[in-house]
């Protein structure tokens, strides 16, 4: 059994949010073609608490980009964002959300960042969407969504690792690109692990 999975399709990761990513706004089409063709549609959501310590103005004299230790983890700086119940972690308004089975929200253990929709970054508590697709029968997972460096890859890479045949829908993803080529190291990581690269056009 196969299942959609979308990644953070949030307005802070969307052209004018507070985390941007060019042209995120551009794979809500995508998401939205692609949800009438699944049985099961899942979503991911980040979803910190204010006090979040991925937060740069949360550590004084940091700022964005810059890498710290979190309780024992690298973690890089980010600007605020999809702070728990405000706009930036809404769902874009353009997303048909009515076809979403379940919704599992992760980062909101201030202590640690949580890129995939499965584990937090130190692999130290499940998020549930595991026991939730194993109860559903799913062993194929179609991932797409915001970024493709950050949380489409980890949450990409959990999933090979917890055995799902696992497919990344390229053109329904958007990278930050911090430093220049971090989609393509993104997607090469992937394919070495076993992910296969498709075309949402060739979806059925
Ligand atoms: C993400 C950075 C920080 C993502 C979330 O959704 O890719 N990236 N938090
Ligand atoms: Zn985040």
């Amino acid at each position: 059994m196969k299942a959609l999975l979308l990644i953070d399709l949030q307005n802070d990761f969307c052209p004018g949010g507070a985390l941007e990513v060019k042209g995120g706004d551009q794979v809500i089409p995508i998401a939205n073609q692609l949800a009438e063709k699944f049985d099961l549609v899942i979503a991911t959501q980040d979803w910190h608490p204010a006090n979040h310590g991925s937060f740069a103005a949360n550590h004084p004299w940091r700022y964005p980009g810059q890498v710290i230790d979190l309780n024992g983890l690298d973690q890089i700086l980010w600007p605020i964002h999809c702070v728990q119940n405000s706009f930036g972690a809404e769902f874009v308004k353009e997303l048909d959300t009515s076809n979403f089975a379940a919704i599992f929200q992760k980062g909101t253990d201030k202590e640690i960042d949580s890129y995939s929709g499965f584990f937090d970054n130190g692999q130290r508590k499940a998020t549930g969407l595991h026991e939730y697709l194993q109860e559903k029968g799913i062993d194929e997972l179609f991932i797409m969504g915001l970024a493709l460096d950050y949380c489409v890859k980890f949450t990409v890479l959990d999933a090979l690792n917890l055995n799902y045949k696992v497919n990344l829908i390229l053109d329904g993803t958007r990278a930050v690109n911090l430093e220049e080529g971090d989609d393509q190291k993104a997607v090469d990581e992937m394919t070495a692990k076993g992910a296969v690269l498709v075309n949402s056009v060739d979806i059925s």
